[in-house]
């Protein structure tokens, strides 16, 4: 067994002053190279690596506060059981054998019980994106097991599901190519909070005579900035692009060459998009008919032209069909013949590392459970409350579920069952830490080993430890370790060092990651993958999808019972879907992720909280004028699933019809209690099983 991670014990007896490479570790897509000074074992100074070409010397407002998310008096220090009831958060110090014999214990029994494996259940996202310390040790133990899976589709799962069918696999232009581009769609993203180092590019290409187009319901801090800006009704941007797509094959703007050598059904296509004239559009998405003509013509006219589409609009009953159908633009005007012209939602595609290697989804042949349903966990509160047989045992780590899974009552209702085992592994006592048996201290990235590949640049990083744990404080890796050790499993991956799974991370048949080398990663602290510097990499076709071309008829698609074509599937909470419901709760809520937060991390930290005030709901002036409602007045957000308060701040920075509630609050930071996702609701979107957090329907009165 492994008891102190390697390096973690040099540090330890560290003494005089280095600068350690590491990688910031949060679910970004910017994944910034840094460097950590440290003078005699404490950590002084986290800047942006100056060499690396996308993080170029500088961090964003949170994570160049990182010390003090290290150094914070509020970690927790030592494991702990539950002393209070569920959710009261009283706890009561025990030791790391006390915590880990009576985890294995439960899991032994419940294995062994009439339910079996399956009822255990781990709940994990991108607290670290790392692969030690998200994507291995934790993986292992569970397959080995015979755990239920889990399936994560709380982000991202719906636009990767989505482009995967138009271009193949999760994959798009180089991010650095942007500040190339004549015209920029920034769609459904807001750069400067959740993607800034693109935001410098994007700044780049305006500086050198570019348009920016921000295609966003809501005035973001981005959209502001942008040359212009659309603003469409939530979840109609699939309507949107059919109507661009209208307008440019109905004008013959399309790149017949293009077309013809690189895409498979324009023909087919052409007929859906008939379907989808400016005029009917700008009834479904509230934008003028000669405002989209005009973004169509600019769209195709313009060389090269680039397309920044983000996670925004897939959190909708559409969300994959959206991604899906907006893909299929640079293919009808050939925008990707140039290095800055396509489309980019992630790179995560380019840099696909060993996971079998990581994960060892091959351990649960030796289970007792050799094939585990699966459990989504945006619908974690009906699956705790529903699931038969029951989730008897639930495992938290790098996340925090009371907080951002949506339904919160029936989240809590699952996390307050007196019967349900909880695991919270964390850094911080968070409001699902409240609701645990045991709660077990982990360290920060600056405290561990690890190895990450960026979804919004192409390289890979390497995070070596700066400093030695504080308190008792364990990594993730290390936990799973000890956890598999007392249940006796003897496989040699479960003795692999946090080092030994870095390296099995890049060994990797894939040419593009040839020429990776831990030993020297550790030391540079990243390398780009291997393609062109000018990576254009779709100029001559060559789409991994299954025919090679980009696919706007999806055969794939149409095998499993979905439209072959692209298409608009509505809001499920919308007037077309329900107009019952529409008429009781009118205004649509959207809640992105506010500036000084990430998730719910950092939004504990009195620099975060304090940046950001207290929780706020933008509203229209027409829509706040309607329910007497004044800037600065408390209101009462509601519908069916729950209600939370915010104070109201009226602008025209949401469009009529619209509120924005920045987030994730803290529940038990918050004035009432609670936060956005007491409305937003567990239904999943068209494919992908991804979250509909922003297909919510709300009303919203003074209080
Ligand atoms: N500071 C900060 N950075 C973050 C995060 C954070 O919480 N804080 N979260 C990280 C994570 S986990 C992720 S997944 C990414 C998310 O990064 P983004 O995808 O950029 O963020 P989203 O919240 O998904 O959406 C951003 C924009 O989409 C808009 N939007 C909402 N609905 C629609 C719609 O129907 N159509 C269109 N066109 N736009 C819409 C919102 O108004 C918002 O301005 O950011 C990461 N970076
Ligand atoms: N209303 C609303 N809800 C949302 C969203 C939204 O836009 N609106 N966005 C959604 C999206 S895109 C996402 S990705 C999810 C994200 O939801 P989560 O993945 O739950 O992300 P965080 O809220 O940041 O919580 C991550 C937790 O991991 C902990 N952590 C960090 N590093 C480590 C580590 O090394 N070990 C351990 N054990 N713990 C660690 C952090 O302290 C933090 O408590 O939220 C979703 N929820
Ligand atoms: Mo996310």
């Amino acid at each position: 067994m492994n008891d102190h991670p390697e390096g973690i014990a040099a540090a330890r007896t560290d003494t005089g002053r280095r600068v350690v490479r590491a990688a910031c570790p949060h679910d970004c897509p910017d994944t910034c190279a840094m460097q950590v000074t440290v003078e005699d074992g404490v950590a002084v100074k986290v800047e942006g690596a100056k060499d690396h070409p996308f993080t170029q010397g500088t961090l964003c407002n949170k994570v160049s506060r990182y010390l003090e998310r290290t150094y914070s008096g509020d970690r927790l220090l030592h494991p702990q059981k539950r002393i209070g009831a569920k959710g009261e958060g009283r706890f009561t110090r025990i030791s790391w054998d006390e915590a880990l014999d009576t985890i294995a214990a439960r899991f032994r029994e419940i294995s062994a019980s009439g339910d079996g494996p399956g009822a255990i259940l781990p709940y994990d996202y991108a607290g670290t994106m790392g692969l030690v310390q998200w994507k291995s040790m934790g993986k292992r133990l569970f397959h080995r097991l015979g755990a239920s899976l889990l399936e994560r589709g709380i982000c991202s799962s719906a636009g990767k599901e989505g482009i995967r069918l138009t271009l193949g696999a999760s994959v798009g232009m180089d991010p650095e190519r942007f500040e190339d581009a004549k015209l920029i769609l920034i769609w459904g993203t807001n750069p400067i909070v959740s993607n800034l180092h693109q935001w410098t590019r994007v700044q780049e290409a305006k500086r050198r005579g570019a348009r920016i187009v921000a295609i966003d319901p809501y005035r973001s801090l981005s959209a502001e900035k942008c040359t212009d800006h659309i603003a469409p009704l939530p979840g109609t941007d699939a309507a949107l692009a059919l109507a661009m797509m209208h307008v440019i094959i109905g004008e013959n703007r399309h790149d017949r060459d293009y077309v013809a050598r690189h895409t498979l059904g324009f023909d087919q296509l052409a007929g859906r998009v008939k379907e989808y004239p400016p005029e009917r559009v700008a009834k479904i998405t509230g934008v003028p008919a000669e405002r989209i003509v005009g973004l169509a013509r600019d769209y195709a006219s313009a060389r090269p032209a680039a397309i920044r589409l983000s996670y925004g609009m897939q959190r909708y009953a559409g969300g994959a069909s959206a991604v899906r159908t907006i893909t299929c633009l640079p293919a009808l005007t050939g925008a990707w013949r140039e290095p800055a012209g396509g489309i980019l939602l992630s790179t995560g595609g380019w840099l696909d590392m060993n996971t079998a290697a990581l994960e060892r989804p091959d351990l649960l042949q030796a289970s007792p459970n050799p094939r585990p349903r699966c459990i989504n966990m945006s619908a974690i509160g009906d699956a705790l409350l529903e699931a038969k047989p029951p989730v008897r045992a639930l495992y938290v780590y790098n996340s925090n579920p009371v907080t951002v899974a949506p339904d919160s009552r029936r989240v809590i209702a699952g996390f307050s069952r007196e019967d349900l085992f909880c695991v919270v592994h964390d850094i911080f006592q968070t409001d699902t830490a409240d609701y645990a048996d045991i709660l077990l201290p982990a360290t920060t990235q600056l405290e561990q080993w690890d190895i990450h590949t960026g979804y919004g640049h192409l390289y890979v990083l390497a995070n070596n430890p700066a400093i030695a744990p504080l308190g008792e404080a364990l990594p993730n890796s290390e936990v799973f370790r000890r956890i598999a050790a007392r249940m006796g499993f003897d496989e040699p991956c479960f003795r692999d060092s946090d080092e030994d799974i870095c390296r099995q991370a890049i060994d990797s048949k894939n040419p593009r990651m040839q020429g990776m080398d831990w030993e020297q990663l550790k030391q540079t602290g990243f390398k780009r993958v291997n393609v062109p510097q000018l990576f254009a990499p779709f100029a001559e076709g060559g789409f991994p999808t299954p025919s090679g071309q980009c696919e706007f008829f999806s055969a794939t698609a149409q095998k499993t019972g979905l439209d072959p074509l692209p298409t608009w599937v509505p809001p499920r909470e919308s007037v077309q879907s329900a107009p019952d419901l529409a008429r009781r709760y009118p205004l649509a809520m959207i809640s992105p992720p506010a500036r000084n937060f990430l998730n719910s991390s950092f939004a504990n930290l009195a620099f975060a909280i304090d940046s950001e005030g207290k929780p706020k709901l933008d509203i229209h002036p027409d829509d706040a004028a309607a329910r007497g409602i004044e800037e600065g007045n408390l209101v009462r957000i509601f519908n069916a699933r729950g209600e939370f308060e915010a104070a109201a701040r009226v602008s025209e920075r949401a469009r009529p019809g619209v509120v924005v509630a920045l987030s994730v609050w803290w529940k038990k930071l918050s004035p009432d209690g609670r936060n956005a996702n007491e409305v937003t609701s567990q239904a999943l979107t068209d494919m992908g099983g991804g979250a509909t957090f922003y297909d919510c329907l709300v009303e919203v009165a003074r209080l």
